[in-house]
């Protein structure tokens, strides 16, 4: 007879689990949830639902990566003028509202932790084992993401690269999961098993969902305000009010945290515009204040989810390089008085650059800017992620 080696092992594991049988205690008892939820159908819905809010978190957070990172092939075009502020929003959103169905999915699976036998041969161990960057993967993202709205970092790790790192683990682990789960899925999908028995006190599917729902939708109206305006009121959980802040609008990154208090207020200061150009220029606030204006009605689009539109007045970048005698074509890297710091600096794409609305903005909604909103010039451009929108500018560089 020949030796198969995968069913020796077979049988020495099933003695094994045989021999374990007394410690089936507490939660590894037969029987020990009672729940009539914790089903495959019920998973499988969830999975599904869950399969469509990571699927939109996941394109979303590509493309606002990808933004700020452009690899050669990829250039964010300036309009529409608020895409980004929508695919942005929707990201946050999305994220937000997945926590409450993201636990729902835990509670319904969490059973089968205790399942006995605990695997049956390497190929369910390992399917079982790629739960852990899954699950792990999943949490961490919607932790990481909040946390991140909320401005508490208690970490030391760079969020945006954790965050993105993270993602591709845990959308690679689901692509593994659902085919590993096909059938199972197709077969919850397809053939509804009745719906089972309601223990006293328990809860019927129709009833989870629902309250799922209900928290879902909630959560959403209680954070949407900070990006759709007339709910703002609404948005008693949502970390920014999109009508509060100097000149009528949120801060991010206050002129104190970037260092630059005394450097935006020295009357020395000059923007320079340098680099390939024909013509460097050197141009006091007076200088930029002489020019013809421009105005434009454009959002601040932070990457936290909250987003405000303002009444924009400066002169248009694409006038600056003009004079400077710079290519139509150009690239420029915007600089700030900020001395160190991820977000000092900020590129501009060519349309990006060339877009009559892109402004060194002198002046926001009839007033001069303040100093936390970027004294004394800034850039402000359509369709552009807010830690793109450059403030207390100090050079132009043109690439
Ligand atoms: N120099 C500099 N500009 C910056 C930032 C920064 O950290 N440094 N933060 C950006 C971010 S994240 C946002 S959302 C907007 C916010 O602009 P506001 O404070 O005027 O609303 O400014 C951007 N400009
Ligand atoms: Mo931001």
């Amino acid at each position: 007879m020949v030796r198969q080696p995968g069913q020796a092992l077979g049988r020495r594991l099933d003695s094994l689990w045989a021999r374990l049988e007394p410690l089936r205690i507490g939660p590894f008892r037969p029987g020990a949830f009672t729940s009539g939820l914790h089903t495959e159908r019920t998973a499988a819905l969830l999975g599904l639902a869950l399969g469509g809010s990571f699927a939109i978190c996941f394109l979303t957070g590509l493309i606002s990566h990808g933004i700020q990172n452009p690899p050669a092939w990829f250039l964010w075009p300036s309009r529409p003028v608020n895409l980004y502020r929508f695919t942005q929003g929707l990201h946050v959103a999305t994220g937000i509202a997945t926590i409450p169905l993201l636990l729902a999915k835990l509670w319904t699976i969490f059973p089968r932790l205790f399942a006995w036998p605990p695997f049956e041969n390497l190929a369910h161990a390992l399917e079982r084992l790629s739960l852990v960057p899954l699950v792990g993967g999943s949490v961490f993202l919607l932790l990481s993401g909040l946390n991140n709205i909320a401005l508490w970092y208690p970490w030391q790790f760079f969020f945006p690269a954790a965050h993105y790192w993270a993602s591709w683990i845990t959308v690679g682990a689901l692509i593994v999961h659902v085919g590993a789960k096909a059938p199972v899925i197709s077969r919850a999908v397809r053939r509804p098993e009745p719906e089972p028995a309601v223990v006293a006190g328990g809860m019927t599917r129709r009833a989870f969902f629902g309250a799922l729902g209900a928290s879902m939708a909630v959560l959403t109206m209680a954070t949407i305000g900070q990006t759709v305006g007339p709910l703002r009121r609404l948005s008693i959980l949502a970390p920014r009010d999109p009508e509060v802040g100097p000149q009528g609008f949120p801060v991010n990154k206050t002129a104190r945290s970037a260092r630059v208090t005394d450097s935006a207020v020295d009357p020395a200061w000059r923007l320079r515009v340098e680099g390939a150009v024909e013509r460097p220029l050197s141009l006091s606030l007076a200088d930029l204040r002489a020019m013809q204006q421009h105005t434009a009605r454009l959002p601040i689009a932070c990457v936290e989810g909250w987003s405000a539109t303002a009444d924009w007045e400066g002169v248009p970048l694409a006038s600056l390089l003009a004079m400077a005698g710079a290519s139509q074509r150009a690239v420029v890297r915007a600089e700030s008085l900020q001395p160190s710091g991820v977000y000092r600096t900020s590129a501009l794409n060519r349309l990006h650059a060339r877009d009559p609305d892109t402004l060194v903005a002198l002046r926001v909604n009839g007033e001069d800017l303040h100093l936390e909103h970027g004294f004394p010039a800034r850039i402000i451009g359509p369709n552009r992620p807010g830690v793109m929108q450059t403030k207390w500018l100090s050079a132009l560089v043109v690439e």
